[in-house]
């Protein structure tokens, strides 16, 4: 069997976090183990819907979002988190609310060169064009973790091959 923990993905906006989260949560569902994504887009409309770009409410978006998995996680809930937490700072202090054991980081390592030419939402080039302040890797900071538990290099991979070194990494 399992116990919960939380799978924090880090990276720059359009890296694939939520895309390769959302996929292994698929899988890992497949095989019957119960996992939850946690991501910008069913946190930032609703708990955190009072929070925007300032590293300050990055730091408290992190930090609601960490408490949340934590509870998730108690219950036996593999919990992927999926936000860019831009700095060291703030997923150390993941790591401290949610416990270093039950915390492990995952780098979604995509150059930002090849995060803008997808630009997927349109962001990159509103963030160039002054239309977005406060973009990470633009005009807002993005510290690379030093030492993750996993570091994926999605340059070349696809979705599912991301998907599978995530949940070889488990070793459920
Ligand atoms: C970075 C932003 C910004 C700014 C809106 N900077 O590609 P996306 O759209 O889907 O992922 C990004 C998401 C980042 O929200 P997080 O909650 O993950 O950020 S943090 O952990 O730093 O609190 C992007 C969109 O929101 N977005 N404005 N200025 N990303």
């Amino acid at each position: 069997g399992h116990r919960g923990g939380v799978i924090w993905l880090t990276g720059l906006s359009g890296s694939g976090k939520s895309t390769i989260a959302a996929e292994v949560e698929r899988k890992l569902f497949e095989r019957g183990v119960f996992a939850r994504v946690l991501d910008g887009d069913n946190v930032r409309d609703g708990l955190n819907a009072n929070l925007g770009f300032s590293l300050e409410d990055r730091k408290e978006n992190t930090r609601r979002v960490a408490e949340v998995a934590k509870l998730f996680a108690e219950t036996g809930a593999l919990v992927l988190c999926s936000f860019v937490s831009p700095t060291r700072e703030m997923r150390q202090m993941v790591a401290d609310i949610v416990g270093q054991d039950d915390f492990m980081e995952v780098f979604i390592n995509t150059p930002i060169e090849l995060c803008e030419q997808r630009d997927v939402k349109g962001l990159y080039a509103k963030a160039r064009a002054g239309e977005i302040k406060n973009f990470t890797g633009i005009d807002s900071p993005y510290e690379a973790p030093d030492a993750p538990f996993l570091d994926i290099k999605t340059a070349d991979l696809s979705i599912e091959q991301a998907a599978d070194q995530l949940i070889e990494a488990l070793s459920l």
